[in-house]
């Protein structure tokens, strides 16, 4: 597991070299814009089961097979599995926009995904539109500029969605 400051460590000291200018200025535009990053974690955070709910409700009403007598969520059980991995999933996607780097992510919780989501029979591709929703979800949230210094976030924004993505695509 890597944040964007160890991760250009270990590509610099595999080739044995310094570190460039240009991953210099990569990190010291992150340190500029950290408290972007903060509060973009803070609102992801503070707003998680919200996020996680909304995206589930939204999810069944568009496949109602899923909570239909034989859906992959139906049962107290499976219902309670399935918000359980949806928030997993978006906690990971707030440590990687901590970290600025997607390989706690990819370690942690998307490795092996689909192989264990083919084994359980759960439907690979309904997680990835459960996951799009809680990405528009977050990025509506952490993207409101009411209340807060207004400045540009899209480049944040842009990499937040990439780890949603990443997750909807690790498992479709
Ligand atoms: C991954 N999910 C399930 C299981 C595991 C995971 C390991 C099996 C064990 C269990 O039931 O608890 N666990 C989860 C994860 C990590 C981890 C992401 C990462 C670190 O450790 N069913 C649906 C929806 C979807 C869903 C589409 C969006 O119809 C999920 C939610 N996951 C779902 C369901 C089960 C499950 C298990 C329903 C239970 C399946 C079953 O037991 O039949």
């Amino acid at each position: 597991m890597l944040d964007a400051f160890a991760k250009v460590v270990s590509q610099a000291d595999a080739k044995g070299e310094f570190l460039s200018s240009s991953q210099l200025d990569a990190l010291s535009g992150l340190v500029k814009d950290g408290s972007k990053r903060l509060d973009t974690v803070n609102r992801m955070t503070s707003n998680a089961s919200a996020i996680v709910t909304n995206a589930a409700r939204a999810l069944f009403a568009e496949q109602p097979q899923l909570i239909s007598p034989g859906g992959n969520a139906y049962t107290n059980r499976r219902m309670a599995a399935c918000l359980r991995d949806m928030e997993i999933i978006l906690r990971y996607v707030t440590y990687a926009t901590l970290a600025g780097d997607a390989s706690v992510l990819d370690d942690r919780c998307l490795n092996g995904l689909r192989e264990t989501y083919q084994a359980l029979g759960v439907p690979g591709g309904s997680v990835a539109a459960g996951v799009q929703k809680m990405k528009e979800a977050a990025i509506s949230l952490a993207n409101d500029t009411n209340g807060i210094t207004k400045g540009d976030c899209s480049a944040l924004m842009s990499e937040v969605s990439s780890y949603f993505d990443r997750a909807a695509a690790a498992v479709a």
